[in-house]
């Protein structure tokens, strides 16, 4: 098996050089980041959520020991340090004490969501030769457990399948519960002495081409960007932070998520469901002071917290949920309207902080002392000083700067920002200028404050409500079926969602075409995460002649988008 360093492209050394001088870089890691926690925050609630034995409150002593018995466990089955392991949990206590007890056995974790089906779990598990998958049994109506074991069953590197389950359950043939590998906590494990310069985990891009990317993390670049968070969204011990997207999701992880509340000694309240009945209650109960949302669940909570006030006046006998505990809520992960930011703060009594980030690293935020002009109309500046962000001329081969204030697609780098995808070299090429920029594909300006303005994208990709849709990736799945024989994906503008997905199909002449729902059920069924299956499929004669040759998909896209504008 290859070690993880080999498809790597590793910060150049005068810049590692530079951001450790800089302090940015301490060669913290991220056990020591939990063994920070124990000692000064010990007895504090880390970590509150409901798993498959009902609820769990364990302290930061609680999620240490759980974490060490696991990673014991883990490492008698064969799991070594430098070994991949896909996690694909709900949002459960386990996925906490699952990461750290990799980190602790300085195994790496690969981040996949919930709503990842046996595709993109398949690849993941190929592409970084993981050795085990964790994941949930039943969850979300969906088997994971026995989508897991088929993957296992396919992919030779996979060894292990391990399901978190309420002690005492049913042994599966095949499957390793998760709490028969809770060991006695050694003092010691291997991931004590991670290099801090190494890769700690993999996590997912987006995507704009065929599969999925990889995103390698070092300890040293992530736990500065979790730091400088935590910091400018003045977490500390008092903080209670709602978990309400998933978990593995970066957004929820790092800005400032799950490992701030972790620097600061907060706790984290892991719901088990985004919607505003669920967490409302929770932010209620746990008295939560921070939450972190994309724009269509915050329209949703705005309703939900509108109308329940509506009803508590007209008759004040309804109780309605107490949010008053909550001072933050984060909006990222895709465009938040001015007219949505704007009904925030009088709906949910929350600071509104707007978050522009990525897996790749970049992430930006309004200051919770902005001007309201700042937080409402713009997606934030930078966490760092030497984040580096240059915004050029997309059609320009040469990418001059557009002149200050124009909108330009925007590249990046900088002390927490990848210099290359895992295991991509030729993907790299494209995605990276030579001298180690970022594209990130967003089209944006600066504001005279700095404040990034998001104002749409180059890249080819959907942002539906926030999850990333690659079109490539699911014509491909399209164009898999035998009565298929060109398919194109375009975003379609969405009210709710921002956009969604409007795929045209070109069907083999002389046939019954397939129906729309005939396909849709197709994608579905190759087993792709929901929200990748088109909301609309539409099959036409032919597609529309671009003028540009027909290897121009860009052209393609942007010509069937132009179809559907005039049409609507
Ligand atoms: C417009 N587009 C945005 C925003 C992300 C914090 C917050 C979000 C992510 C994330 C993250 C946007 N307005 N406020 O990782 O740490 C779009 C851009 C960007 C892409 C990255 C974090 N916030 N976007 O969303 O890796 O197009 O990370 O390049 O999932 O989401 O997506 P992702």
């Amino acid at each position: 098996m290859t070690a993880v360093a080999d498809g790597v492209v590793p910060y150049p050394p005068e810049a590692a050089e530079r951001y450790r001088a800089a302090g940015y870089w301490t060669g913290q890691t991220f056990p020591a980041l939990l063994d920070a926690a124990v000692a000064d925050h010990g007895a504090r609630m880390a970590v509150v959520g409901t798993g498959p034995s009902g609820a769990e409150r364990w302290t930061y002593a609680e999620l240490d020991a759980r974490a060490r018995g696991l990673a014991a466990g883990l490492a008698e089955i064969g799991v070594a340090p430098g070994d991949r392991v896909v996690v694909w949990l709900p949002n459960v206590p386990a996925y906490v004490e699952t990461v750290f007890a990799l980190f602790r056995l300085g195994a790496l974790p690969v981040f996949a969501l919930p709503a990842h089906r046996e595709s993109e779990i398949r690849y993941f598990a190929e592409h970084a030769e993981a050795v085990a998958i964790v994941t949930a049994g039943r969850h979300d109506r969906f088997d994971h457990a026995a989508a897991a074991q088929a993957i296992a069953a396919e992919v030779d590197s996979v060894r292990h399948v391990v399901v978190a389950d309420a002690p005492g359950a049913e042994p599966v043939a095949g499957r390793l519960s998760l709490s028969s590998l809770r060991r006695t906590p050694p003092d010691t494990l291997p991931g004590d002495d991670a290099d801090p310069s190494s890769v700690a985990f993999l996590q997912l891009s987006g995507g704009t081409t065929g599969l999925p990317k990889l995103i390698p993390r070092t300890h040293d670049d992530y736990l500065y960007s979790v730091r400088a968070s935590a910091e400018i969204c003045e977490l500390g011990p008092e903080t209670v932070y709602l978990a309400a997207l998933p978990a593995a999701h970066n957004f929820t992880m790092s800005s400032p998520g799950l490992l701030g509340v972790v620097h600061a000694g907060g706790t984290a309240v892991l719901a088990p469901s985004p919607d505003a009945d669920t967490c409302f209650g929770l932010i209620e109960t746990e008295r939560v002071t921070i939450a972190a949302v994309v724009p269509p669940l915050a329209a949703a909570w705005v309703q939900a917290a509108t109308r329940a006030a509506e009803r508590s006046r007209a008759d004040d006998s309804r109780s309605r949920r107490d949010l008053s505990s909550l001072e933050v809520l984060q909006v990222g992960g895709a465009k938040c309207a001015p007219e949505l930011a704007r009904r925030i703060t009088p709906a949910l009594g929350a600071r509104l902080q707007q978050v522009f980030g990525m897996a790749e690293g970049l992430v930006n935020y309004t200051r919770l002392d902005d001007p309201d002009d700042v937080v409402l109309h713009s997606q934030g500046r930078p966490i760092s000083p030497d984040d580096e962000l240059r915004v050029v001329d997309p059609d320009d081969p040469d990418e001059r700067e557009v002149a200050p204030g124009e909108v330009g697609a925007l590249l990046t780098r900088g002390p927490y920002t990848i210099r290359g995808y895992y295991r991509a070299e030729e993907h790299n090429a494209s995605a990276f200028t030579a001298d180690g920029f970022y594209r990130t594909g967003d089209l944006v300006r600066l504001d005279p404050g700095g404040n990034v303005v998001v104002s749409g994208r180059v890249k080819e990709q959907i942002n539906r409500g926030g999850e990333k849709i690659a079109a490539e990736e699911v014509e491909n799945h399209l164009l898999a079926h035998p009565d298929v024989v060109d398919a194109a994906i375009v975003g379609v503008p969405d009210d709710f969602l921002g956009e969604r997905t409007h795929a045209f199909v070109v069907a083999v002449p002389d046939r019954e075409p397939p129906g729309s729902a005939a396909l849709r059920r197709f994608v579905r069924e190759r087993g792709v995460a929901a929200y990748k299956v088109p909301d609309v499929v539409e099959v036409v004669d032919a597609f529309p002649a671009t003028g540009v040759g027909k290897t121009s998909r860009r052209a393609l896209r942007s010509a069937l988008a132009d179809h559907l504008r005039v049409e609507t």
